[in-house]
């Protein structure tokens, strides 16, 4: 089967792929379902998957499968992809990169990428301040090393997370993350001193900014103690949680407590960062500067990097050797990474996330106007949800959810749930997905809720 035809061209590049919705199977089609048998047997059944297809390309806004299927994205493979799948200049990257050298240990001889991408960093994410960063190979490690060096350099142990947080599955991650299914059921004991807050959850908490920062002071102060406080770390829109905003001012206040307190407030930009929302990074737009932050996913397009990024005298803490690995800022993710980064940078990928996300409210308050059972869409940039509720009580409605969900993905729209009620469809398609492709997932989406 030959997929790739040279004469189309994706929005931003990418293999040739026809950038249309192609259902010829019911899915998964004969070639996916023997391969999903083949999964069944061969992989844990810990590991599950929402699509019931193999995949065999991807690019523009779609991917396709085993059995000729073109799907239409709006998941970026869970934030991901943002600069689209095998963009051509980050596949070019990477085999360039393959075929120099794959791997020396950064610890042992270093090189220039990742020096490259850590610079990058430093320059891009936000805050006037002498930075540095250290790499690793996914938002948990970043997050783990982020809580290590702010424990070292604080020499305290405590750290606040929020109510609807997510951080990962390793164990200090998992005490992080505030969902116990599927992230954390049977997996304790936790590491120790993790502390959880209510954050700012505007639909369901009714208050004002400053009142959520003051609420989860109050308790920090009164249940932790700032002096035994190393760290307050929060994603400035929680993804896994729900697609929360929190409300104007909530950001701001505990930046301003944590700086008054010697407390380091690291924000999570693992799924909101490079051009997502519609700005270089989330902090941005609620105009903090955390000391430190996250950053994974959407870096590498799809290459397992990711970094830690922080105010020179604290990243500094950790003593020489002190942090490290031995794939962390592998030579091909940093490759990818720095063609990942000139594409965000200059291709215009910040104001794409902007048109995406107006395509999406646009469309999305539209269907909530006619709709009462979606109780809010919100979002920012190409970062966009729909809650689900029932509207004479506002209680979430995971039951509708999943069946939207599952209606669209049967007629080939990648659509991902979230939400610690499970009640919250989110929309985060690759940048380079067209306009028409988009509208596509969400005609396919409204219809699938009209007769739900
Ligand atoms: N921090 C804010 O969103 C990963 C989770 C997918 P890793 N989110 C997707 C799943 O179900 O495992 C995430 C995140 C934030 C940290 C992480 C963790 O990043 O690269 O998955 O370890």
């Amino acid at each position: 089967m030959t997929l790739i035809d040279e004469t189309i061209t994706t929005p931003l590049g990418g293999p040739g792929l026809p950038q249309v919705r192609r259902i010829v199977t019911a899915l998964p089609g004969p070639r996916s379902a023997e391969i999903l048998a083949r999964k069944s047997d061969a992989v844990a059944a810990g590991v599950a998957h929402s699509m019931p297809v193999s995949v065999v390309a991807a690019g523009g806004g779609v991917v396709v499968d085993a059995d000729g299927n073109s799907l239409i994205d709006l998941g970026s493979g869970i934030a991901v992809t943002s600069v689209g799948n095998a963009h051509p200049k980050v596949a070019a990257a990477i085999a360039a990169q393959a075929a120099q050298f794959t791997h020396t240990c950064f610890m042992v001889s270093p090189y220039e990428s990742y020096v490259d991408v850590a610079e990058a960093l430093n320059r891009l994410t936000p805050g006037d301040f002498a930075k540095k960063s250290a790499l690793f190979n996914s938002g948990a490690e970043a997050v783990e090393n982020a809580i290590k060096i702010a424990r070292k350099h604080t020499g305290r142990p405590a750290v606040v997370a929020f109510d609807h947080g997510y951080h990962g599955r390793t164990n200090l991650t998992m005490a992080l993350t505030a969902k116990a299914m599927p992230y954390k059921s049977g997996f304790g004991p936790f590491a120790p001193e993790v502390y959880r807050v209510p954050g700012s959850y505007p639909l369901r908490d009714g208050l004002t900014g400053p009142e959520a920062a003051a609420r989860a002071i109050t308790l920090i102060e009164k249940q932790i103690g700032a002096d035994n406080l190393a760290a307050v770390i929060i994603e400035p829109i929680q993804g896994e949680g729900g697609f929360i905003v929190p409300a104007d001012g909530f950001l701001g206040a505990i930046v301003d407590w944590c700086r008054a307190n010697g407390v380091v407030f690291i924000a999570d930009e693992v799924q909101t960062g490079f051009a997502r929302t519609g700005a270089m990074f989330a902090s941005e737009i609620f105009g903090i500067e955390p000391d430190m932050i996250t950053t994974a996913k959407g870096i590498a397009a799809g290459l397992p990097l990711a970094g830690v990024t922080g105010r020179a005298d604290i990243m500094d803490a950790a003593h020489p050797g002190g942090l490290g690995g031995t794939y962390g800022g592998n030579p091909v993710a940093c490759a990818a990474a720095v063609a990942a980064i000139d594409a965000f940078e200059n291709e215009g990928l910040v104001e794409r996330a902007q048109q995406i996300g107006s395509i999406l409210r646009t469309r999305l308050d539209s269907l909530k106007a006619s709709d009462p059972r979606i109780g809010e869409v919100r979002g920012h940039g190409a970062m966009v949800a729909a809650e689900f509720v029932d509207p004479a009580t506002g209680a979430p409605d995971a039951a509708l959810t999943g069946a939207v969900a599952k209606a669209a993905i049967a007629e080939g729209v990648i659509v991902l749930t979230c939400g610690t009620f499970g009640n919250v469809i989110r929309f985060l398609p690759p940048l380079s997905i067209g306009d028409e492709l988009l509208n596509e997932g969400l005609d396919v989406i409204a219809a699938a809720l009209k007769r739900s």
